[in-house]
């Protein structure tokens, strides 16, 4: 096994996008990894960077930690795009960076992971926090138990940035005879099958997850009876926290999903996120048993705007709703998790 930590930083102490001390919050984190984690397990910590990390402030954010290393990319949007379809600012808002930052999580990281010759990663941003002590090796204990993706939280993604998502994935599973293991599972508001509506309140409820599980089972042999697609959850891992075999990844289905939704080019046009398309690759691909949800730790990753909680926010592990971190994370923000 050759695990690795990876990260994506920015060297600046007010990022473009949030005007955030990015430099500040990824020391914090590796502090805080180092702490909890690291530094009885000593795995290799990649910080992916676009060379704004020069020699003397790689040696500061180091401090001594030689298990570190700064690995430099570059990005570009991929020359098969219409750069006239692409807006600088995706809703007046958000810039070219954090779609990059989305392809690069989503699609180019597995192939670059797997040539340096790790099989597995446990993704951290600047912004997140492990705030208990781990003492056992992570990446053994998804090996051991047969597991390939593990996450902390699920969170609902808003509406907005999933237009047309869904719709692309179930087009591709459709036309590829793909049988989902999972993600039709998250299409619950209604559902239309052999012309029949069933309404997911009440007494109907668990006819409808029969029927979902029936339509798992149909899907390859009747491609005439599908859910709406507009129907998708977006239920998503919340994935700046996720550990995972680079081998899922590198398989050629997954590739050519990944290829495919790259080929679209949702990440800039639509601000599609890495985390729905993870998602989506998870639950079409992997068995349900091989999917982990870690508790046992408190992960904090918040998205915080003039000092309020914007998004995300705290997950206590089990045993940690006295720990210091939650309780001040409490009072400074009146609650522990923003999902709107
Ligand atoms: N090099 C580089 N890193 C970036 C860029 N945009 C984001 N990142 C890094 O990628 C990681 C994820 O970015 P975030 O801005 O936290 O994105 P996010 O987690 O989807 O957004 P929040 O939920 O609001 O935190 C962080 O470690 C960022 O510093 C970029 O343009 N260039
Ligand atoms: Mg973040």
């Amino acid at each position: 096994m050759n695990p690795c930590i990876v990260y994506l930083a920015q060297n600046t102490p007010k990022d473009p996008q949030y005007g955030r001390d990015s430099r500040g919050m990824l020391e914090k984190s590796l502090d805080l990894l180092f702490q909890n984690y690291n530094d009885a397990f000593q795995h290799d910590v990649l910080i992916f960077h676009e060379g704004d990390f020069d020699e003397s402030s790689q040696l500061e954010v180091k401090k001594g930690r030689s298990q570190i290393q700064f690995r430099e990319i570059n990005f570009a949007i991929p020359e098969f795009l219409n750069p006239r379809e692409i807006p600088e600012k995706w809703d007046g808002i958000y810039g070219i960076g954090q779609r990059h930052m989305a392809r690069f999580f989503c699609y180019s990281i597995f192939p670059i992971l797997n040539a340096l010759g790790y099989d597995w990663y446990m993704r951290l941003d600047d912004d997140s926090f492990i705030h208990t002590k781990i003492n056992y090796n992570l990446f053994e204990f998804m090996a051991a138990n047969q597991c390939d993706y593990g996450y902390r939280a699920i969170l609902k993604e808003p509406l907005r940035p999933t237009y047309g998502f869904s719709e692309m994935v179930l087009a591709y599973i459709k036309a590829e005879r793909i049988k989902p293991v999972s993600f039709l599972e998250n299409f619950d508001h209604s559902l239309t099958l052999n012309n029949e509506y069933f309404s997911l309140k009440g007494r109907l409820k668990k006819r409808v997850t029969n029927v979902i599980d029936r339509l798992s089972e149909k899907l390859n042999h009747d491609l005439n009876n599908w859910p709406r697609a507009t129907e998708w959850n977006r239920q998503t891992y919340y994935n700046n926290f996720h550990i995972t075999r680079v081998g899922f990844w590198m398989t050629p289905e997954v590739q050519s999903f990944l290829s495919y939704f790259d080929r679209v080019g949702g990440n800039y046009k639509y601000r599609w996120s890495d985390h729905i398309v993870q998602t989506a690759a998870v639950q079409i691909f992997m068995p349900d048993h091989r999917i982990h949800h870690f508790q046992d730790f408190t992960y904090e990753h918040a998205t915080i705007k003039e000092g309020k909680l914007e998004w995300g926010g705290i997950f206590p592990g089990t045993d940690d709703n006295e720990l210091l971190a939650v309780n001040d994370f409490k009072k400074q923000y009146g609650k522990l998790l923003c999902n709107r």
